[in-house]
């Protein structure tokens, strides 16, 4: 009962829960190839969070290949090199490349790749024989995207629908250019590409790694805000929905560790590098580093303040519909500051944490005011019964 009466710390509480969700999340697999200076690294860079290819820890696998990992981050990338070598060297490669691959398709190895990411320099025009042999065969043990890089103008089309005709058993070809690339001071490309190559690999990938991959991904925040908002009504309304025993506002606390362990999920379905003092800001403007008795008072508070009705039943118990309401504005509210703060990391931004917290309030109160609209929202998710909302009538 201790863990109820607020002397308990609730921003290790959401750390560790987030930590440990993430932790249980299977890692999508990928391996680069391509040559010195296509653009791997660059690419790594974009389309994944927390600039993998210089802030993770690289591994040699073998003398050609890189294995890139970092904590939090659920995704295993294979850099290889050497493609450019002379005739001996390249071998060497495709050997160890075959033979990579060949280990993570055994038993319980946890080490299976599932998707190769083939970089051609959309300006080279052409592809060497040893490299067209070399896709043909990787396709036979895994699914195989082409991506031409920095490309650039007609010809780097051109080239996609050259390579598109030569009807490799690959799964697509995606120009693509990943970083803004300034030809003059008044010239520059911006990116595009990139969410193409995100949607293909959507498609491509096993249903079981979908998760990691919205994880792990930077390109589509939006992606990653619908899955967490689809969970979360699901979670709010098999939590609160018929079953529920109404508490007395008294006890408001008792449903604070539910909401974090919904906040925490909602964190590891979106990936966003979270350190302490982010969710003590997050944390702060819902009441919630006083612990969770101060949480659960404050929340009651701001909802009975705001949310029309409310207040003729002070004194009253917190309904099924009630604390649906509540917690619905919680996760639309956090979903939408992960938002804001996933889209200023991809453009190596970050927030200051004053405006964290203001940005928290806000969203939760307009979140709350607008709950009619939104409870009419949750109304059509299946499952649910019109009933939990009499409350309103
Ligand atoms: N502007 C811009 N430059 C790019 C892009 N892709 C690659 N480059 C440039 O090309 C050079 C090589 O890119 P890398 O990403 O290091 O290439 P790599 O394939 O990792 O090369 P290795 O690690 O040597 O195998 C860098 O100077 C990049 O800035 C891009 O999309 N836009
Ligand atoms: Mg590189």
């Amino acid at each position: 009962m201790k863990n109820m009466v607020g002397n308990f710390n609730i921003i290790d509480d959401i750390m560790h829960k987030t930590e440990n969700e993430i932790k249980n999340i299977k890692p999508i697999s990928i391996i680069l190839i391509g040559k010195t200076g296509v653009g791997k690294s660059t690419l790594i860079n974009r389309i994944f969070r927390e600039n993998l290819a210089e802030t993770g820890i690289g591994r040699p696998v073998t003398k050609h290949l890189r294995r890139i990992t970092k904590d939090g981050v659920p995704i295993v990338l294979y850099d290889t090199k050497g493609l450019e070598l002379n005739n001996e060297a390249q071998k060497e490669v495709l050997k160890e490349i075959f033979e990579t691959i060949s280990e993570g398709k055994k038993n319980q190895s946890n080490k299976e790749i599932h998707l190769v990411y083939y970089c051609i320099n959309a300006n080279s025009s052409r592809i060497e024989p040893l490299e067209l042999e070399l896709i043909e065969k990787l396709s036979t043990k895994i699914p195989v995207v082409v991506i031409l890089t920095q490309s650039i103008g007609d010809q780097s089309k051109e080239f996609g629908q050259y390579i598109k005709n030569l009807n490799l058993p690959i799964y697509g070809v995606v120009n693509v250019m990943a970083q803004e690339f300034i030809i003059s001071n008044d010239l520059t490309i911006q990116p595009f590409g990139l969410k193409e190559l995100i949607e293909m690999s959507f498609q491509i990938i096993p249903d079981e790694q979908k998760r990691a991959f919205n994880n792990a991904q930077q390109v589509d925040i939006e992606r990653k805000a619908k899955s967490a908002r689809s969970w979360a009504f699901k979670y709010i309304a098999s939590s609160f929905g018929v079953g529920f025993m109404p508490i007395p506002f008294s006890d408001a606390s008792i449903l604070v560790p539910m909401q974090l362990t919904l906040l925490a999920h909602i964190t590891a379905i979106f990936g966003i590098s979270m350190d302490k003092a982010t969710i003590t800001s997050m944390l702060a403007a819902i009441g919630g580093t006083g612990g969770a008795t101060y949480a659960g008072r404050y929340i009651v508070s701001t909802i009975i303040k705001l949310v029309p009705g409310v207040g003729t039943i002070i004194g009253g118990v917190i309904s099924g519909a009630t604390a649906s309401i509540m917690t619905t504005a919680l996760a639309l509210s956090y979903i939408e500051v992960l938002t804001v703060i996933a889209k200023s990391e991809k453009d190596g931004k970050y927030p200051d944490l004053k405006n964290i917290e203001k940005l928290m309030k806000e969203k939760f109160e307009n979140r709350l005011k607008n709950s009619k609209k939104t409870s009419n929202d949750a109304e059509e998710i299946p499952g649910e019964k019109k009933s939990k909302w009499q409350f309103w009538k």
